[in-house]
């Protein structure tokens, strides 16, 4: 496996130590969808685009301006975050902006070598476990473990996202195990990947595609940006290669060019995707596509829908009357709620978990862009706080850069051992 392509935990482990952060390829920040009049019940019907209002006189947003920022977890980074996507609505409504081509990452088939899946999660982590490993080997570098020591490493484990209690178990056992005695950066990069396994292992939980519903519905939810398209598109090669029928879903109704996006995911891995005009309502399109879903018998839906930010109240309003029509053809669904977390938004993160979790009811975690972020260490501590199973890991575009969780290697590339 090591003579294969440099894998998931290489580059999943690049990410992790230390190297300057590769730029990754990002969208501009989408307008936020404006929240839609609550329009179907008891039956949803078409909803026409929501009236433009006079907006206010904002500079045009370079599309630079748009890129999100470096991965801070500062509310001042949330904050500008929020400014963006309102300067981004507001440049779309007044301007009548066209959308960005949406940016399709090339067919991985182009590869030449395939990497095995370790190989490509320890270069993924390599900037997390590099930033890890190198400040541990600086603390520990023939030094006896005393108090200080032990204080010091546990502002590197907290700096590395990995969560106080985390750290603190951390430093607990080499308290225990260790203390006055000498200590290599090897030992400590051991009980850091036992650790972390520990928490990890109880949420590593594949997803389970329950064939009693037809269709199994699965409802793609998160903030901007942070892969749900691209997930889905990965999610329906996985499954149509399974020999399943899958059917997606544009439930991205604000942004013509993420209808498009998803249209060349369908096309890409032969799934018939249900859309209707950019400014529908989403959860009309929802509506449908369940009902379309189910007369065809297909084996499962995969609903995207627009970013939104967790703290836009009337965006998570509009999820949850998504949700709820959703139930109007199928009690039973949505049978997965998927939240795609970026891994390089560090501690915001956590509060995406608690919000989409309480707003919208997830069922299971995608982490993605592993593979270009020293702040993986961010899932230990989501999974730690929430207990919410982690079924994949994202680590790069292609549509074969998804990987089922795997507690053990994740462990063993984030703490650099190989
Ligand atoms: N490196 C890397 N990039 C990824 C990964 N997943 C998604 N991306 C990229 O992240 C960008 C945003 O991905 P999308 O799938 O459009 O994200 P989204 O959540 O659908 O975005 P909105 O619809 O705008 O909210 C694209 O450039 C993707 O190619 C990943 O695992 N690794
Ligand atoms: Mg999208």
């Amino acid at each position: 496996m090591a003579q294969e392509k440099p894998g998931f935990f290489k580059r999943l482990w690049g990410e992790l130590i230390g190297e300057e952060p590769k730029p990754t390829p990002a969208e501009p920040i989408p307008a936020p969808p404006e929240a839609l009049p609550e329009a179907l019940d008891p039956a949803p019907e078409p909803v026409a685009p929501t009236p433009v209002p006079a907006a206010p006189e904002l500079p045009e947003a370079e599309p630079d301006e748009l890129l999100p920022g470096p991965p801070e977890t500062t509310p001042a980074y949330v904050e500008e975050l929020e400014e963006r996507a309102e300067a981004a609505t507001a440049a779309h409504l007044a301007e009548g902006v066209p959308d960005a081509a949406p940016v399709i990452p090339a067919p991985a088939t182009a590869e030449p070598v395939r990497l095995g899946w370790f190989q490509r999660l320890s270069t993924g982590l390599k900037r997390s476990s590099d930033q890890l490993t190198t400040s541990i080997t600086g603390v520990f570098t023939k030094r006896r473990l005393d108090a200080a020591t032990l204080d010091e490493l546990e502002d590197v484990l907290i700096a590395a996202d990995l969560g106080i209690d985390t750290a603190t178990a951390i430093t607990d056992t080499l308290r225990r195990d260790r203390f006055n005695r000498e200590v290599t950066g090897d030992d400590v990069r051991a009980v850091l990947a036992g650790e972390v396994e520990k928490v990890l292992a109880p949420v590593a939980l594949p997803l389970h595609i329950d064939t009693s519903h037809k269709p199994f519905v699965v409802l793609m939810i998160g903030v901007n940006g942070s892969g749900k398209t691209t997930t889905i598109g990965k999610l329906a090669q996985k499954w149509t290669s399974e020999g399943r029928s899958v059917l997606l879903a544009a439930g991205d109704t604000f942004r013509a060019a993420a209808i498009e996006q998803l249209q060349i995911w369908g096309e890409r891995t032969g799934s018939p995707v249900v859309s209707r005009p950019a400014g529908s309502d989403a959860s009309g399109l929802a509506f449908d596509a369940v009902t379309q879903a189910r007369a065809e018998g297909r084996d499962v839906l995969i609903i995207d829908t627009a970013g939104r930010l967790q703290n836009r109240d009337e965006l998570m309003n509009e999820l949850e009357k998504i949700i709820r029509v959703i139930k109007k053809v199928d009690p039973t669904a949505p049978h997965a709620t998927l939240l795609t977390l970026d891994a390089t938004t560090g501690q915001n993160a956590l509060k995406q978990a608690e919000i989409f979790g309480t707003r919208a009811g997830v069922t299971g975690i995608v982490m993605t862009k592993l593979d270009g972020t020293a702040r993986g260490g961010i899932l230990v501590a989501i999974a730690r706080r929430f207990g919410l199973p982690v079924h994949f890991i994202g680590v790069g575009e292609g549509v074969d850069d998804l990987e089922p969780f795997a507690a053990a290697d994740f462990a063993r590339a984030i703490a650099g051992r190989e």
